[in-house]
């Protein structure tokens, strides 16, 4: 492993490892110490529920219900651990792969599938879930989270004196939109105004089939120092380690200290989409290397090793499972297409002059396919 490049694991916060075994280190213990065996389950159960919807939407689309899904597999405790660690009043920016931060947040799984059947740009509620729509373009939303957090600030909902009651955004983006222009320029806008926001890379390794190889000469953590923001890498495939490192950092951005970046070095396991063929751009040997590294084992293991995974604990959670994928199945295909014209709802918050404009225009050519246009 090459000690110095953007693959090297040099200095990744790890408190699992592979096998399952704690690993003790004094400077992230004091985030996870008051984690109790029913807290670790919970992670185990977030990790497996993310994943069975994941494999039921791949399904799906395959079966022409979806026109794309976007898998998360093998990123599961990079999204588990560090969702978890995210609580009122802070506000979530997901790029589109963040089904388990989703999950997290209380978004029903379901409501995600509106987008990639083409009906909405997410069903949810970003508001009630501290959890904004997902966004395609990459890196563009690190800008707006950047905005968010300073609002935050001036809302007085940072540093207020009560850290209980303090707040900060988290901004989630893959290692190739760490090349792009709106991500440097967040870093940086976020770093001189002392924003409060964590930016969670998640480095998959890949941007589709380009490697990170392709886009950096040193860890992509390292791309914190050059403009003033600290940053840890974490081994992201430990959902420990993953939820202390966002502790950490959420405590940081929400007493007033600042943008944080958190570089989690993972593996995406699965297609970059349902679109998209790896076995062009990466090795059998490569992801049996990683097979061996799948963060639901790991938990797994340390669990089954301490007597904490009972046969019943699994079973429920296995029906859970099986129930939210039947669930998704007939939601998915009891959709109907939705009227044109909602495509002008949620635009703004209120109505907007020109907004009603575009939507009367719209509506009068729509009507002029009709008979009662035609004659109009
Ligand atoms: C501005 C912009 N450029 C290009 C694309 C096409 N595109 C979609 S996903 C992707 C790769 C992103 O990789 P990364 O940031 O590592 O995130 P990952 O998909 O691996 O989670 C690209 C280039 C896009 N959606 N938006």
């Amino acid at each position: 492993m090459d000690r110095h490049g953007p693959l090297s694991d040099d200095g990744l916060v790890t408190l699992l490892d592979r096998h399952g075994e704690r690993l003790a280190d004094p400077d992230w213990e004091p985030y996870v110490e008051h984690l109790t065996a029913e807290d670790l389950r919970g992670f185990w159960r977030d990790m497996t529920m993310t994943r069975a919807f994941d494999m039921e939407a791949t399904s799906l689309q395959r079966q022409g219900e979806l026109g794309l899904w976007v898998p998360a597999l093998g990123q599961e405790a990079a999204q588990i651990g560090s969702g978890r660690a995210i609580r009122e009043p802070d506000y979530v920016f997901p790029s589109y792969r963040e089904h388990g931060v989703a999950f997290t947040r209380g978004v029903d799984l379901p409501q995600i599938l509106t987008l990639f059947r083409g009906l909405e740009h997410g069903s949810w509620d970003p508001a009630a879930h501290s959890f904004h729509l997902y966004t395609l373009v990459i890196g563009a939303h690190s800008l707006h989270a950047t905005g968010y957090a300073m609002a935050m600030d001036r809302d007085g909902l940072v540093a207020s004196g009560n850290p209980d009651a303090d707040g900060a955004v988290v901004c989630y983006y893959g290692d190739g939109a760490t090349s792009q222009g709106d991500v440097n320029e967040a870093h940086i806008f976020a770093a001189v105004n002392d924003a409060p926001i964590v930016f969670f890379v998640q480095n998959n390794q890949f941007a589709i089939s380009e490697p990170t190889t392709r886009q950096a000469k040193v860890p992509l953590a390292r791309r914190a120092d050059g403009v003033g923001i600290p940053s840890v890498r974490v081994d992201g495939n430990d959902v420990l380690a993953s939820y202390a490192v966002t502790q950490w950092a959420l405590k940081h951005a929400r007493s007033g200290a600042g943008p944080v970046l958190i570089e989690a070095f993972t593996y995406r396991m699965g297609a970059h989409t349902t679109s998209d063929d790896p076995t062009r751009y990466r090795t059998r040997a490569d992801e049996e290397h990683w097979a061996q590294r799948d963060p639901i084992a790991r938990l797994e293991a340390y669990l089954l090793k301490h007597g904490e995974l009972s046969d019943e604990f699994r079973a429920e959670v296995e029906a859970e499972a099986k129930a939210l994928g039947k669930r998704t199945r007939e939601a998915v295909k009891s959709w109907e297409r939705p009227p044109l014209l909602t495509m002008f709802d949620h635009v703004y918050a209120e109505p907007h002059q020109q907004v009603e404009a575009e939507r009367a225009w719209f509506d009068r050519y729509q009507r002029s396919f009709t008979d009662e246009g035609a004659h109009a």
